[in-house]
């Protein structure tokens, strides 16, 4: 398996898991929103949709609404505890990143043909010292990448079904997002579809 470093803390794992791995962890992500219904996010103060769908799983989410971003630790609209990490997603922590602690939050990120996400930072964690994995699986999205200001010129990488990112150190507040999907990129999932896993610690450990 090569890792591949794109910029200091970023590390691209092409091809992470191969397409038996990659049935095992959406076979788990279905059963994820079996429990924990997929919803659709607001953008704070407009109350506009995000037209990327959510949920999570792990003893910490991360919602959005009209009162703002932050982590909780039930569904919005279920209030119901998220369903516990799948040891698929598990796994794939303690490969790639580098942390001697375990994961809070998994948000899983849900894209039709049509769906982006815009450039941002994560900053909602107290937590930068941990890394975020990616894992994504489906259509290939065009992620685009840049540096810790929002005028820093910008990289692409195109992830496909099976790949995985690390972000940590220097990387870990880089600005970040996906352009689109291409079409007719992978049969994992129906309809051009694509499934994003980001993996997080949210608190500060305590030891
Ligand atoms: C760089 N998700 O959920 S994954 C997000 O494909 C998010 O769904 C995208 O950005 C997606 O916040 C991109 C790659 C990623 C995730 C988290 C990061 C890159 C990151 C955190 C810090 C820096
Ligand atoms: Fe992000």
């Amino acid at each position: 398996m090569s890792a591949i470093p794109l910029a200091a803390g970023l590390t691209y794992h092409p091809e992470y898991l191969d397409r038996r791995a990659q049935e095992e962890l959406l076979a788990a992500i279905r059963a994820v929103i079996a429990a924990a219904p997929v919803f659709t996010p607001r953008m704070p103060r407009t109350a506009k949709p995000f037209s990327v769908r959510m949920t999570n799983c792990g003893s910490l989410g991360w919602v959005s609404d009209v009162n703002g971003y932050r982590y909780q630790p039930t569904h919005p609209d279920t209030g119901k505890p998220w369903p516990a990490m799948p040891p698929a997603v598990l796994r794939a922590w303690e490969a790639l990143a580098d942390y001697p602690h375990p994961p809070q939050a998994c948000l899983v990120n849900l894209y039709d043909a049509t769906a982006r996400m815009g450039l941002h930072q994560d900053r909602d964690e107290e937590d930068f010292d941990a890394p975020v994995v990616s894992l994504s699986l489906g259509a290939t999205g065009l992620f685009r990448y840049g540096g810790t200001e929002r005028r820093e010129k910008t990289r692409s990488v195109k992830l496909q079904s099976g790949d995985a990112l690390a972000f940590g150190g220097p990387s870990r507040l880089i600005f970040h997002g996906v352009d689109r999907l291409l079409p007719a990129t992978s049969n994992l999932l129906p309809d051009g579809e694509r499934i994003n896993l980001t993996l997080r610690r949210v608190t500060k450990p305590s030891t």
